[in-house]
């Protein structure tokens, strides 16, 4: 390997401040020319995100020879999640990782996998993502322009607030909680009767310190990763839906590529999004622990079934907007 020629794409990339480490870390080659791919995710590098995408970008080093560099903007770095997959639309950005919560916009399949207590743990949504369901819908994002790689992982999600130990839907009534710009989960949060305010993520961590929302709901890594115990003080785990993330691309890169090189990225994007779930068990396993030295009351068994029952009308009407014989078939999955 030549050195001095890593030494100076580190140095090219190392400049702009945001670097791909895990890439020039990882002992894989650095072509001569290689292109810079921009990726952008909305958590910090330690996150699962982080993880995630530091491992694809060494494993599409690796497959390709060197020849793609990818440059990370963590932490909102390009804007929030909805602005990132436009800017995927637009060219502006190569590659982003979300999660599923604006993307229903976009691509209207991906919101039935955003309803409430559809999955019963992560087998099942894994088992459900990675086989033929989860395919056809990442197929039907090139009509939408856009590609999608892979799914990842962000988790179940779960509730925090500061007003009240929520443990019966009827303690969710009236409060302010901040939810993703995604209607099936703002129908959910309506049905319990509480207030849901769709807001893009970078703006929570503030809007819960002024009190302008009384709380939000994330999985356990999010939770940790954007130290949300600073300024909430109440944590149930609710566990009421599962949050899918996507490997996502933008058509004007995708198609320059080979078919070969689509391949490598698939490929790639595949192995990222085994270490992101890897990553999320790792923080659920501490997590919690981590949360409650910070300060937080922990409600660990809420009761779901109620909150399952509490949000029949929703369902009603998923059925009736979605395929009822999908969402037959997703809750039948067995591994
Ligand atoms: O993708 O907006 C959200 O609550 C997401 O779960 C978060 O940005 C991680």
């Amino acid at each position: 390997m030549n050195l001095s020629l890593i030494r100076t794409a580190a140095t090219a990339v190392l400049g702009t401040g945001l670097l791909a480490v895990a890439l020039l870390g990882g002992g894989a080659a650095i072509a001569a020319d290689p292109i810079t791919l921009k990726l952008g995710y909305s958590l910090p590098p330690t996150s699962h995100y982080g993880v995630g995408a530091d491992a694809f970008a060494k494993a599409l080093a690796e497959k390709t020879d060197g020849k793609y560099v990818v440059e990370m903007f963590p932490s909102n770095a390009l804007g929030g999640e909805r602005e990132m997959i436009e800017g995927a639309q637009f060219g502006t950005i190569d590659l982003v990782v979300t999660s599923t919560g604006p993307v229903g916009n976009f691509v209207p399949d991906t919101l039935t996998f955003d309803i409430p207590f559809l999955f019963r743990d992560y087998a099942h949504a894994r088992g459900v993502l990675d086989g033929e369901i989860g395919q056809a819908v990442l197929d039907k994002f090139p009509e939408r322009g856009l590609i999608a790689l892979a799914w990842g992982e962000n988790g179940f999600r779960h509730l925090t607030n500061n007003k009240v130990a929520v443990t019966e839907p009827e303690d969710v009534k009236g409060l302010k909680i901040r939810t993703m710009q995604n209607d099936v989960h703002m129908r959910a949060f309506t049905t319990l009767g509480a207030l849901p305010t769709p807001m893009a993520f970078p703006e929570v961590f503030t809007a819960m310190q002024q009190g302008t929302i009384d709380g939000q709901e994330n999985p356990i890594p999010v939770i940790v990763s954007g130290n949300f115990a600073q300024v909430q003080k109440y944590l149930s785990l609710t566990g009421h839906v599962y949050s899918p993330a996507l490997f996502i691309m933008a058509p004007s890169r995708w198609d320059e590529l080979s078919d070969a090189e689509k391949t490598a990225f698939k490929e790639a994007a595949k192995i990222g999004a085994d270490a992101m779930r890897k990553q999320v068990e790792t923080f659920e396993a501490d997590g919690i622990a981590k949360l409650e030295a910070a300060g937080m009351t922990v409600v660990e068994h809420p009761d779901s079934a109620r909150f399952a029952e509490a949000l029949a009308p929703a369902y009603a009407e998923y059925e009736k907007r979605f395929d009822p014989e999908l969402i037959k078939r997703i809750r039948a999955w067995q591994p």
